[in-house]
Protein backbone atom coordinates (compact mmCIF):
# COMPACT_ATOMS: atom_id res chain seq x y z
CA UNK A 1 0.00 0.00 0.00
CA UNK A 2 1.26 3.25 -0.51
CA UNK A 3 1.23 6.24 1.33
CA UNK A 4 -1.82 8.43 1.18
CA UNK A 5 -2.38 10.19 -2.39
CA UNK A 6 -4.34 12.86 -1.49
CA UNK A 7 -1.72 15.56 0.34
CA UNK A 8 -2.61 19.17 1.08
CA UNK A 9 -0.03 21.53 0.31
CA UNK A 10 2.15 23.33 3.06
CA UNK A 11 2.93 26.96 3.64
CA UNK A 12 6.23 28.72 3.45
CA UNK A 13 8.23 31.53 5.28
CA UNK A 14 8.12 32.83 9.07
CA UNK A 15 5.47 32.26 11.36
CA UNK A 16 5.82 32.52 14.93
CA UNK A 17 4.39 32.09 18.32
CA UNK A 18 5.37 33.71 21.30
CA UNK A 19 4.86 32.05 24.86
CA UNK A 20 4.11 34.07 27.43
CA UNK A 21 3.61 37.87 27.18
CA UNK A 22 7.28 38.75 28.10
CA UNK A 23 8.73 38.01 24.81
CA UNK A 24 8.71 40.64 22.21
CA UNK A 25 7.44 39.84 18.71
CA UNK A 26 9.31 41.21 15.59
CA UNK A 27 7.92 43.96 14.55
CA UNK A 28 8.82 42.82 10.90
CA UNK A 29 6.45 39.71 11.11
CA UNK A 30 3.55 41.23 9.42
CA UNK A 31 1.44 38.14 9.29
CA UNK A 32 1.65 34.51 11.18
CA UNK A 33 2.58 35.68 14.73
CA UNK A 34 0.37 34.51 17.48
CA UNK A 35 0.86 35.16 21.62
CA UNK A 36 -0.67 32.27 23.92
CA UNK A 37 -1.48 33.51 27.02
CA UNK A 38 0.98 32.05 29.95
CA UNK A 39 0.65 28.62 30.66
CA UNK A 40 -1.25 28.16 27.60
CA UNK A 41 -0.45 24.99 24.62
CA UNK A 42 0.80 24.82 21.33
CA UNK A 43 -0.83 22.08 19.36
CA UNK A 44 1.74 21.02 17.14
CA UNK A 45 1.11 17.33 14.97
CA UNK A 46 3.72 16.04 12.39
CA UNK A 47 2.40 15.71 9.10
CA UNK A 48 2.27 14.75 5.56
CA UNK A 49 2.54 17.59 2.72
CA UNK A 50 3.38 18.93 -0.43
CA UNK A 51 5.78 21.57 -0.67
CA UNK A 52 5.99 23.62 -3.90
CA UNK A 53 9.68 24.38 -4.72
CA UNK A 54 11.06 27.71 -6.43
CA UNK A 55 10.48 26.14 -9.93
CA UNK A 56 6.70 25.44 -9.11
CA UNK A 57 8.33 21.80 -8.67
CA UNK A 58 5.40 19.77 -5.96
CA UNK A 59 7.96 17.98 -3.08
CA UNK A 60 6.75 15.51 -1.01
CA UNK A 61 7.50 16.36 2.84
CA UNK A 62 7.04 16.02 6.16
CA UNK A 63 5.98 19.34 8.54
CA UNK A 64 5.34 20.28 11.60
CA UNK A 65 1.86 22.21 11.87
CA UNK A 66 0.49 23.87 14.30
CA UNK A 67 -3.00 24.80 15.40
CA UNK A 68 -2.76 28.42 14.19
CA UNK A 69 -0.75 28.06 10.95
CA UNK A 70 -0.99 24.69 9.86
CA UNK A 71 1.81 22.20 7.89
CA UNK A 72 4.74 24.81 7.64
CA UNK A 73 8.49 24.85 6.36
CA UNK A 74 10.01 25.65 8.81
CA UNK A 75 7.73 24.69 11.91
CA UNK A 76 6.42 28.10 13.31
CA UNK A 77 9.28 29.89 14.90
CA UNK A 78 8.94 29.63 18.96
CA UNK A 79 9.56 32.51 21.08
CA UNK A 80 10.06 32.83 24.86
CA UNK A 81 12.12 34.46 27.98
CA UNK A 82 14.19 32.11 29.45
CA UNK A 83 12.34 30.59 32.30
CA UNK A 84 8.86 30.90 30.81
CA UNK A 85 6.86 27.35 30.40
CA UNK A 86 6.21 25.84 27.30
CA UNK A 87 3.84 23.52 26.81
CA UNK A 88 3.48 21.59 23.50
CA UNK A 89 0.75 19.07 22.72
CA UNK A 90 2.46 16.92 19.77
CA UNK A 91 0.20 14.38 17.68
CA UNK A 92 1.76 11.84 15.39
CA UNK A 93 -0.45 11.84 12.34
CA UNK A 94 1.77 10.07 9.71
CA UNK A 95 2.30 6.31 9.91
CA UNK A 96 6.14 5.31 10.93
CA UNK A 97 7.27 6.91 14.62
CA UNK A 98 7.81 10.69 15.02
CA UNK A 99 9.11 12.76 17.77
CA UNK A 100 10.27 16.37 18.91
CA UNK A 101 13.29 17.32 20.60
CA UNK A 102 15.93 20.29 21.02
CA UNK A 103 19.26 18.95 22.09
CA UNK A 104 20.37 19.89 25.51
CA UNK A 105 16.96 21.03 26.40
CA UNK A 106 13.60 18.52 25.41
CA UNK A 107 12.87 15.25 23.84
CA UNK A 108 9.64 13.75 23.58
CA UNK A 109 10.89 10.16 22.65
CA UNK A 110 9.32 8.50 19.78
CA UNK A 111 5.83 8.54 18.95
CA UNK A 112 3.82 5.59 17.57
CA UNK A 113 1.35 6.29 14.78
CA UNK A 114 -1.21 8.49 15.70
CA UNK A 115 0.27 8.98 19.25
CA UNK A 116 -0.61 11.97 21.11
CA UNK A 117 1.68 13.45 24.13
CA UNK A 118 2.00 16.89 25.98
CA UNK A 119 5.52 18.24 26.58
CA UNK A 120 6.28 20.55 28.97
CA UNK A 121 9.85 22.59 29.84
CA UNK A 122 10.99 25.81 30.51
CA UNK A 123 12.85 28.11 27.91
CA UNK A 124 16.43 27.64 28.33
CA UNK A 125 19.04 30.00 28.57
CA UNK A 126 18.80 32.91 26.10
CA UNK A 127 20.26 32.16 22.34
CA UNK A 128 19.00 30.34 19.35
CA UNK A 129 17.69 26.74 19.14
CA UNK A 130 17.16 24.10 16.07
CA UNK A 131 14.06 21.93 17.12
CA UNK A 132 13.84 19.13 14.98
CA UNK A 133 12.57 15.06 15.09
CA UNK A 134 15.93 13.31 15.61
CA UNK A 135 14.62 9.95 14.72
CA UNK A 136 16.27 8.02 12.15
CA UNK A 137 18.40 10.27 11.22
CA UNK A 138 19.19 12.51 9.62
CA UNK A 139 16.17 11.24 7.33
CA UNK A 140 12.78 12.70 9.56
CA UNK A 141 14.87 16.25 9.97
CA UNK A 142 16.09 16.49 6.26
CA UNK A 143 12.04 15.45 5.11
CA UNK A 144 10.85 18.66 6.50
CA UNK A 145 10.15 18.39 10.68
CA UNK A 146 12.41 20.97 11.87
CA UNK A 147 12.01 24.56 13.30
CA UNK A 148 13.90 27.33 15.42
CA UNK A 149 13.32 28.63 18.87
CA UNK A 150 14.50 31.73 19.78
CA UNK A 151 14.73 32.19 23.61
CA UNK A 152 15.43 36.12 24.85
CA UNK A 153 18.08 36.05 27.97
CA UNK A 154 15.38 37.05 31.95
CA UNK A 155 17.98 40.17 31.95
CA UNK A 156 20.16 42.37 30.42
CA UNK A 157 20.83 44.04 27.00
CA UNK A 158 21.99 40.93 24.53
CA UNK A 159 20.74 38.01 23.35
CA UNK A 160 22.19 35.50 25.82
CA UNK A 161 21.68 34.78 29.86
CA UNK A 162 25.47 34.58 30.21
CA UNK A 163 27.04 36.99 28.07
CA UNK A 164 31.14 36.80 27.60
CA UNK A 165 33.06 40.25 28.68
CA UNK A 166 33.41 41.15 25.18
CA UNK A 167 30.25 40.63 24.26
CA UNK A 168 28.61 42.80 26.70
CA UNK A 169 31.19 45.13 26.41
CA UNK A 170 29.71 45.32 22.46
CA UNK A 171 25.84 45.63 23.60
CA UNK A 172 27.15 48.12 25.90
CA UNK A 173 29.00 50.32 23.52
CA UNK A 174 25.69 50.52 21.52
CA UNK A 175 22.74 53.23 21.68
CA UNK A 176 23.20 57.09 22.94
CA UNK A 177 24.12 56.10 26.03
CA UNK A 178 26.95 53.62 24.85
CA UNK A 179 30.51 54.32 24.97
CA UNK A 180 31.64 54.19 21.26
CA UNK A 181 29.04 56.07 19.08
CA UNK A 182 31.38 56.67 16.50
CA UNK A 183 31.21 53.72 15.89
CA UNK A 184 28.05 52.72 16.75
CA UNK A 185 25.79 55.69 16.10
CA UNK A 186 22.04 55.28 16.81
CA UNK A 187 20.39 52.69 18.90
CA UNK A 188 20.70 50.05 21.66
CA UNK A 189 19.92 46.80 20.20
CA UNK A 190 16.10 46.35 20.30
CA UNK A 191 15.26 42.58 20.74
CA UNK A 192 12.31 42.87 18.26
CA UNK A 193 15.51 43.23 15.95
CA UNK A 194 16.16 39.49 15.30
CA UNK A 195 16.41 37.30 11.78
CA UNK A 196 16.46 33.89 11.10
CA UNK A 197 18.16 32.35 8.41
CA UNK A 198 17.51 28.36 8.51
CA UNK A 199 19.06 26.92 5.76
CA UNK A 200 17.82 23.28 4.08
CA UNK A 201 18.26 21.64 1.59
CA UNK A 202 16.24 19.27 -0.47
CA UNK A 203 16.87 16.11 -2.94
CA UNK A 204 13.63 15.47 -4.47
CA UNK A 205 14.18 12.28 -5.61
CA UNK A 206 15.24 10.67 -2.39
CA UNK A 207 11.97 12.31 -0.71
CA UNK A 208 9.98 10.71 -3.22
CA UNK A 209 12.02 7.57 -2.74
CA UNK A 210 10.41 8.23 0.76
CA UNK A 211 6.94 8.58 -0.23
CA UNK A 212 6.89 5.28 -1.86
CA UNK A 213 8.04 3.01 0.74
CA UNK A 214 4.73 0.99 2.25
CA UNK A 215 3.09 2.64 5.01
CA UNK A 216 4.68 2.47 8.45
CA UNK A 217 7.92 1.39 6.68
CA UNK A 218 11.00 3.88 7.74
CA UNK A 219 14.17 4.27 5.04
CA UNK A 220 17.50 3.11 5.87
CA UNK A 221 19.68 6.06 6.71
CA UNK A 222 22.24 4.59 4.30
CA UNK A 223 19.96 3.97 1.28
CA UNK A 224 18.76 7.85 1.82
CA UNK A 225 22.24 9.06 1.98
CA UNK A 226 24.02 6.72 -0.27
CA UNK A 227 23.98 9.76 -4.06
CA UNK A 228 22.36 12.04 -2.23
CA UNK A 229 22.01 15.30 -3.96
CA UNK A 230 20.21 17.97 -3.53
CA UNK A 231 18.49 20.21 -5.67
CA UNK A 232 16.99 22.97 -3.85
CA UNK A 233 18.07 25.35 -0.99
CA UNK A 234 15.84 27.18 1.19
CA UNK A 235 16.51 30.03 3.21
CA UNK A 236 13.87 30.19 6.48
CA UNK A 237 11.44 28.06 3.83
CA UNK A 238 12.06 30.15 0.93
CA UNK A 239 14.59 30.52 -2.19
CA UNK A 240 15.33 32.48 -4.80
CA UNK A 241 13.65 35.81 -5.80
CA UNK A 242 11.17 34.83 -2.82
CA UNK A 243 13.46 34.74 0.05
CA UNK A 244 15.34 38.14 -1.51
CA UNK A 245 12.01 40.40 -1.39
CA UNK A 246 10.79 39.00 1.66
CA UNK A 247 11.38 41.51 4.44
CA UNK A 248 10.73 38.77 7.22
CA UNK A 249 14.25 37.36 5.80
CA UNK A 250 15.98 40.21 4.49
CA UNK A 251 17.12 41.93 7.57
CA UNK A 252 16.21 46.15 7.41
CA UNK A 253 16.71 49.02 8.49
CA UNK A 254 17.85 52.70 8.64
CA UNK A 255 21.83 53.26 10.13
CA UNK A 256 22.29 52.94 13.95
CA UNK A 257 19.46 49.78 14.21
CA UNK A 258 21.23 47.20 15.36
CA UNK A 259 20.16 43.77 14.40
CA UNK A 260 20.85 40.12 15.04
CA UNK A 261 20.72 37.23 12.27
CA UNK A 262 20.07 33.69 13.38
CA UNK A 263 21.73 31.40 11.29
CA UNK A 264 20.69 27.60 11.74
CA UNK A 265 21.27 24.57 9.44
CA UNK A 266 18.75 21.74 9.31
CA UNK A 267 20.00 20.00 6.21
CA UNK A 268 23.04 17.83 4.92
CA UNK A 269 24.65 20.25 2.82
CA UNK A 270 27.79 22.73 4.61
CA UNK A 271 26.97 26.72 3.83
CA UNK A 272 29.29 29.34 3.49
CA UNK A 273 27.10 32.23 3.95
CA UNK A 274 28.63 35.51 2.46
CA UNK A 275 27.45 38.92 3.33
CA UNK A 276 27.84 42.15 1.35
CA UNK A 277 28.55 45.79 2.34
CA UNK A 278 29.00 45.51 6.00
CA UNK A 279 31.21 42.85 8.62
CA UNK A 280 29.53 40.95 11.18
CA UNK A 281 30.49 39.70 14.42
CA UNK A 282 30.04 36.51 15.44
CA UNK A 283 28.90 36.47 19.04
CA UNK A 284 27.60 32.36 19.37
CA UNK A 285 28.68 29.09 18.00
CA UNK A 286 26.08 26.04 18.55
CA UNK A 287 25.38 27.88 21.45
CA UNK A 288 28.73 29.21 23.10
CA UNK A 289 28.90 32.91 23.65
CA UNK A 290 32.28 34.13 21.82
CA UNK A 291 35.06 35.07 24.07
CA UNK A 292 36.23 36.75 21.15
CA UNK A 293 33.11 38.44 18.73
CA UNK A 294 35.06 38.74 15.33
CA UNK A 295 33.78 40.43 12.51
CA UNK A 296 33.52 38.77 9.73
CA UNK A 297 31.72 38.38 6.73
CA UNK A 298 31.76 35.35 5.42
CA UNK A 299 30.98 31.74 8.05
CA UNK A 300 30.79 28.09 8.09
CA UNK A 301 27.24 26.25 9.03
CA UNK A 302 27.83 22.52 9.13
CA UNK A 303 24.50 20.26 9.51
CA UNK A 304 23.15 21.04 12.47
CA UNK A 305 25.26 24.14 13.25
CA UNK A 306 24.34 27.54 14.88
CA UNK A 307 25.86 30.72 14.63
CA UNK A 308 24.61 34.18 15.88
CA UNK A 309 25.54 36.83 14.51
CA UNK A 310 25.27 40.93 15.36
CA UNK A 311 24.88 43.18 12.51
CA UNK A 312 25.85 46.76 13.18
CA UNK A 313 23.80 48.66 10.53
CA UNK A 314 26.74 51.07 9.81
CA UNK A 315 27.54 52.70 6.93
CA UNK A 316 28.89 50.40 4.61
CA UNK A 317 32.76 49.68 5.69
CA UNK A 318 33.91 51.43 2.32
CA UNK A 319 31.08 53.79 1.52
CA UNK A 320 32.33 57.27 0.52
CA UNK A 321 31.20 59.89 0.79
CA UNK A 322 28.44 59.09 3.16
CA UNK A 323 25.18 59.16 3.16
CA UNK A 324 25.45 59.08 -1.18
CA UNK A 325 24.84 62.21 -2.44
CA UNK A 326 21.93 60.80 -4.55
CA UNK A 327 18.74 59.74 -1.97
CA UNK A 328 17.45 57.34 -4.91
CA UNK A 329 20.07 55.27 -3.64
CA UNK A 330 17.61 54.28 -0.97
CA UNK A 331 16.65 51.55 0.45
CA UNK A 332 19.97 50.12 -0.18
CA UNK A 333 20.35 46.24 -0.81
CA UNK A 334 22.76 43.90 -0.51
CA UNK A 335 23.49 40.57 -1.13
CA UNK A 336 23.72 37.48 0.69
CA UNK A 337 24.96 34.69 -0.75
CA UNK A 338 26.09 30.86 0.00
CA UNK A 339 29.88 30.53 -0.64
CA UNK A 340 28.40 26.98 -1.69
CA UNK A 341 28.09 27.49 -4.85
CA UNK A 342 25.89 24.85 -5.65
CA UNK A 343 23.45 26.17 -2.68
CA UNK A 344 22.76 29.20 -4.98
CA UNK A 345 20.72 27.52 -7.99
CA UNK A 346 17.64 25.04 -8.24
CA UNK A 347 16.67 22.39 -10.06
CA UNK A 348 20.71 21.75 -10.81
CA UNK A 349 21.97 25.33 -11.97
CA UNK A 350 18.93 27.80 -12.20
CA UNK A 351 20.91 30.81 -10.76
CA UNK A 352 20.55 32.71 -8.17
CA UNK A 353 17.41 31.10 -7.52
CA UNK A 354 18.69 29.09 -4.39
CA UNK A 355 19.35 30.10 -0.68
CA UNK A 356 20.30 33.71 -1.27
CA UNK A 357 19.01 36.82 0.23
CA UNK A 358 19.71 40.93 1.01
CA UNK A 359 19.95 43.09 3.40
CA UNK A 360 18.71 46.70 3.11
CA UNK A 361 19.47 50.17 4.77
CA UNK A 362 16.25 51.94 4.58
CA UNK A 363 17.72 55.26 4.90
CA UNK A 364 20.09 57.00 5.59
CA UNK A 365 18.36 58.17 8.61
CA UNK A 366 20.23 57.46 12.39
CA UNK A 367 18.55 55.34 14.46
CA UNK A 368 14.47 54.78 14.64
CA UNK A 369 11.73 54.21 14.17
CA UNK A 370 12.69 52.32 10.83
CA UNK A 371 11.76 53.86 7.72
CA UNK A 372 8.37 52.33 6.03
CA UNK A 373 8.09 51.09 2.96
CA UNK A 374 5.62 53.07 2.87
CA UNK A 375 7.98 56.21 3.14
CA UNK A 376 10.31 55.02 0.71
CA UNK A 377 9.20 57.39 -1.78
CA UNK A 378 9.34 60.35 0.87
CA UNK A 379 12.95 60.35 0.79
CA UNK A 380 13.15 60.65 -2.97
CA UNK A 381 14.24 64.42 -3.87
CA UNK A 382 14.91 65.24 -0.25
CA UNK A 383 18.14 66.46 1.33
CA UNK A 384 19.51 63.47 3.03
CA UNK A 385 20.98 65.66 5.62
CA UNK A 386 17.20 66.38 6.67
CA UNK A 387 17.62 62.63 7.97
CA UNK A 388 20.80 63.36 9.71
CA UNK A 389 20.33 62.95 14.08
CA UNK A 390 21.37 66.07 15.19
CA UNK A 391 22.65 64.18 18.75
CA UNK A 392 24.78 61.65 17.31
CA UNK A 393 28.19 62.61 16.58
CA UNK A 394 30.31 60.96 13.68
CA UNK A 395 28.24 59.18 11.28
CA UNK A 396 30.57 59.31 8.27
CA UNK A 397 33.57 58.75 10.31
CA UNK A 398 32.79 55.05 11.11
CA UNK A 399 33.39 54.36 7.42
CA UNK A 400 37.12 56.67 7.73
CA UNK A 401 38.10 54.60 11.03
CA UNK A 402 37.40 51.44 9.45
CA UNK A 403 39.30 52.24 6.46
CA UNK A 404 42.38 53.51 8.37
CA UNK A 405 42.13 49.68 10.31
CA UNK A 406 42.67 48.18 6.87
CA UNK A 407 38.72 46.60 6.76
CA UNK A 408 37.24 46.45 3.41
CA UNK A 409 33.59 45.24 2.70
CA UNK A 410 34.54 41.96 0.93
CU1 LIG B 1 30.33 36.11 -1.96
Amino acid sequence: MKRREFIKYGAYGVTVVAFGSMVTIPQFIKVGAARLPNGGTLKLSMKEVLFEMVDKRPVYHWAFADAMHGPRIPGVMLMAREGEMINIALTNEMDEAHAFAIPGVVDSGPLAAGESRTLTFAAPRGGTYLYFDPLNAPVNRVMGLYGAMIVLPAAGNTPYSDPTPLVQGLFDALGDQGTMPEFFPGDAWDPARNWVWLFAAVDHKKNEMVRNLPAGQAIDPEVFLDGYLPQYFLLTGKSGFFSSHDPEIFPHGNIGQPAIIRTLNAGLATHSPHIHGTHLAQIAVDGVVAENPFSLDTWSLPPLGRVDLFHPFVAPLDAFPWPPSNILEFPMPFTMHCHTEMSQTAAGGNYPQGAVTDWEIRSPQVGGPEASEEEFPSFRGMDPAMFKRTSTAGRGSAGHVAKESGHGSH
